[in-house]
């Protein structure tokens, strides 16, 4: 009896009309195309999800909600401290917390200090991606990502599947999304070090063109690499902005930040995207942030 169980069924033969195989196809065809794009098959959230997800993570209306996501110890938090003008201090409740172990579980909601009233956003720090308990399509959906505003996708040496992931969920939702690359300071410094690695010992070195070279080819590298990732899963190119934590909090705190890169011009065009969303029609008031 047991033995007649497991055999395997025979296959059965579908008795369909033409019109219902083309509609198989279709529906066929529809399911691959979605999990190519890394979508779950079924992701369109019911508005009682939106409502939950907006609830639980404290919505409010006239605010422009920004999610920092990416790979985990990318340096999401320490991103989320200089945008708002804070230093890393893990005694103070109202910085996020950073480390090198892997430090953020939950969704966390840092309201923007706002000091001059121009900075109408609250940012969340959304928990590590691509770590073996979360799921690349599964991180999006249970962060309940689609309520931002805005999605900052934070990368620091590699451009996961993940980011990719996340930037395709965004297209899918029309959510507006920036790339940014972390730590663009330490990754010049590295270039700068394997260049020094391969001279020999009576080469004349001139430290400030080594700078300004590893500079360029470090932002050449970065936007090559990143376009090539885009290109390779279908999406439309965006630009990378490459920053460090260092230079943001200066220019936040309306300092001079000699070196930076992309700091200014990611502040502004966050900024300018925000009042359009905010004030479609008026006129735009003059960008915070200088240099
Ligand atoms: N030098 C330098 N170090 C940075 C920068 N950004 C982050 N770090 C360091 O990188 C490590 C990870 O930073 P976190 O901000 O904790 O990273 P995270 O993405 O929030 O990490 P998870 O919460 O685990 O997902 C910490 O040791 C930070 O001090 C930066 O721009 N420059
Ligand atoms: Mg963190």
């Amino acid at each position: 009896m047991g033995g007649e169980q497991s055999k395997a069924e025979p296959e059965r033969k579908l008795d369909l009309t033409a019109a219902e195989r083309r509609e198989l196809d279709h529906l066929r065809k529809e399911l691959e195309d979605r999990l190519k794009l890394g979508l779950k098959p079924v992701v369109t959230p019911t508005s009682q999800e939106r409502e939950t997800a907006k609830a639980r993570h404290k919505y409010e209306d006239g605010k422009y909600h920004i999610a920092i996501a990416g790979v985990s110890g990318t340096g999401k938090s320490s991103f989320i401290n200089a945008v708002r003008g804070l230093r890393s201090n893990p005694d103070d409740p109202l910085v996020a917390p950073t480390g090198v172990a892997e430090t953020t579980t939950d969704a966390h909601r840092y309201a923007d200090p706002n000091p001059d009233g121009t900075r109408p956003y609250v940012w969340y720090d959304i928990p590590g991606a691509g770590t073996l308990e979360v799921a690349d399509w599964e991180y999006f959906n249970n962060q309940g990502l689609y309520i931002f505003d805005c999605i900052i996708v934070l990368f620091d040496t590699r451009f996961f599947a993940t980011d990719i992931a996340i930037l395709k969920h965004c297209a899918h939702f029309g959510i507006p999304s920036f790339i940014v690359r972390s730590k663009s300071q330490i990754h010049i410094q590295n270039i700068i070090e394997e260049t020094l690695e391969y001279a020999a010992e009576e080469d004349d070195i001139d430290g400030e063109g080594m700078r300004r070279e590893a500079r360029t080819r470090y932002i050449l590298d970065t936007n090559v690499s990143v376009a090539y990732n885009l290109g390779r899963a279908g999406l439309r190119l965006q630009p990378v902005f490459c920053v460090d934590r260092t230079k943001l909090l200066r220019l936040v705190r309306g300092q001079q930040a000699p070196g930076a890169i992309d700091e200014v011009k990611l502040l502004r065009t966050m900024h300018a995207t925000v009042q359009k969303k905010m004030n479609p029609s008026g006129d735009q008031p003059a960008p915070p942030y200088s240099q």
